[in-house]
């Protein structure tokens, strides 16, 4: 049976078909089409390695021949964990040919968003790689094998010695690949979340394909693209806007950097002739204040992206001058909608714009808090839907009726202005959600973690500004009234590592506090405490 995800209404899913956004292919046939011309392409390499079109098809092929032969079949599903390598896309691949849909966590997630992808999509398989703390042995293995029962299969990428993966992917062998409906889930992205649970969006063939082929044509990628994947491979920036899917869609090369730092990149910029890469605003700003006393030529990179987060107008205007290349801001979600300043934009909205959206059919609502249309170029709450945004996240009815309304436009929760032009401007945020220099945190998901322990009564994490992340995390919290020990902020940061989150959810600063602020109807104030900030 095809994974369940809540379909378009069949009148769009007709227009986007008639407007030949919807190509009703899968997404495997990125690699496809290169095979028939340009299979010795180099489509992706990491410093050290590099596989062209023809290996990168031939091994994902292996893999999925290996998986089937496992009992692994068409409509199941995956988890794969891992960093920027070779391997993560011919997992990738591998998977899509088999018609399995994965999510692909961030390599910095730990045990507890594990366990809850886990728990959300009951996986058959998990890909994992040894360089993970995780995986480095099979304790956390064999826990997961107690704890989910629809798991058969593990694999881990051992980096040293023998891998069970590698070995899979290297023995040529015949596949048998079934027929994949590009109207089915391909995949699940990851949501940043504003809810205590982690949420999973479906992303179809047709969907996902329609905003990489349309986002390869806005950045004018081409075969001679030498795109620098610094970001984390999974994340929908560097994947589909245009990212490595982009690059495959045209022919390019892909090459990957273990992190965005100067450090993991110049070098490669300058061996590999980078030609675009994509970028958060704390990263750019570190290449800025690096990029001169570094003493390496970044002169073939033309276009760097920035989104995922607020870029400043001073750090944006510095771009070209010291970097020598373009600026394109992208504003995107991994639920849909992604908006680009493009090429032929005027200066001024590229420096001061999060660009217009992808496709003439995204339809954009600025609305009030009761849900009017605001007058045009007046700050409001975005709305969006379109040919490649979601409809609904993975089995969240409850969610899923407060995250749209009743014309299925989805609220993605920021704060924005639309200019006569079509630029949209990202003014804030209305959602319980911090940004941490591109990585979302969602408040409640920490917060419910904190409340586990004895000696709290109440938590409530918040925003304080950063001159270099942007935002930072700060959480206030209320003692019971006898605590039975004395806590610190050493000691709840202990206390989160161990249960195990991502590091960047851990909150930069505990503030310990008498009494939390509550609103009117008797709400944590989260203004009131965020405000506590502005005033310092
Ligand atoms: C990208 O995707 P997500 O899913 O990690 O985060 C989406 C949220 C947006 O709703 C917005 O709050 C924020 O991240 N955001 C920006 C922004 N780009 C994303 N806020 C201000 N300015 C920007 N340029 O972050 C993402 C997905 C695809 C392409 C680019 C970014």
């Amino acid at each position: 049976m095809s994974i369940e995800y809540t379909p378009w209404p069949t009148d769009l899913a007709q227009r986007y078909r008639e407007k030949g956004y919807w190509q009703d292919k899968p997404l495997t046939c990125l690699l496809e089409e290169q095979l028939a011309t340009n299979s010795n392409g180099i489509a992706l390499a990491d410093g050290k390695r590099s596989v062209s079109y023809q290996q990168l098809s031939q091994y994902s092929s292996n893999l999925a021949a290996s998986l089937a032969q496992k009992g692994l079949k068409q409509h199941d599903t995956a988890l794969i964990q891992l960093p920027n390598c070779i391997e993560f896309y011919i997992s990738y691949f591998a998977l899509l040919k088999l018609g399995i849909a994965p999510v692909c966590a961030l390599f910095n997630h730990q045990k507890t968003e594990l366990q809850s992808y886990c728990e959300i999509l009951q996986p058959t398989l998990i890909i994992a790689s040894s360089m993970h703390e995780l995986f480095n042995d099979d304790q956390f293995t064999h826990k997961l094998f107690n704890r989910f029962n629809c798991l058969s299969t593990v694999i881990v990428d051992h980096h040293k010695g023998n891998s069970e993966l590698k070995q899979a992917y290297l023995l040529d062998q015949q596949f048998n690949a079934p027929a994949l409906n590009p109207s089915d889930v391909a995949f699940f992205q990851l949501s940043g979340g504003s809810t205590g649970t982690p949420k999973l969006i479906p992303r179809t063939h047709n969907d996902y394909l329609y905003s990489v082929v349309a986002s390869a044509e806005i950045c004018q990628l081409d075969g001679e693209t030498r795109y620098l994947c610094a970001l984390p491979a999974p994340h929908n920036f560097p994947l589909s806007s245009p990212g490595a899917l982009g690059v495959f869609h045209v022919g390019g090369s892909v090459v990957l950097a273990a992190d965005p730092s100067p450090t993991s990149c110049f070098s490669l910029i300058e061996h590999y002739q980078i030609t675009h890469t994509a970028l958060v605003p704390p990263a750019l700003q570190l290449w800025l204040s690096h990029a001169a006393q570094a003493g390496y030529d970044l002169t073939s990179l033309k276009l760097i992206q920035v989104g995922g987060a607020k870029l400043s107008i001073s750090v944006a205007e510095q771009v070209e001058p010291i970097l020598g290349c373009q600026l394109q801001q992208v504003f995107g979600m991994a639920e849909g909608l992604v908006n680009y300043t493009r090429h032929d934009d005027d200066i001024w909205s590229v420096i001061n714009t999060q660009g217009k959206p992808i496709s003439p059919d995204d339809e954009i609502k600025i609305v009030d808090e009761q849900g009017n249309d605001v007058p045009s170029g007046t700050v409001g709450r975005l709305l969006t839907r379109g040919p490649y945004t979601f409809r609904g996240y993975y089995k969240s009815p409850l969610h899923n009726a407060d995250a749209f309304d009743d014309e299925g436009f989805y609220s993605s929760g920021d704060l924005v202005k639309q200019l006569p032009s079509g630029h949209l401007v990202v003014e804030g945020r209305d959602k319980d959600q911090i940004n941490r220099g591109g990585e979302k945190i969602a408040a409640e998901e920490v917060e419910n973690l904190l409340l586990g322990h004895d000696d709290i009564a109440h938590v409530a994490i918040v925003s304080m500004p950063d001159s270099t992340l942007g935002e930072k995390s700060c959480a206030f919290i209320v003692l019971q009234e006898n605590p039975t020990t004395k806590l610190s902020a050493l000691v709840l940061r202990k206390y989160l590592r161990q249960l195990g989150i991502a590091d960047f959810k851990v909150p930069d600063k505990f503030q310990f506090v008498a009494a939390l602020p509550l609103t009117a109807v008797g709400k944590v104030n989260k203004k009131a405490l965020r405000a506590t900030f502005e005033q310092q």
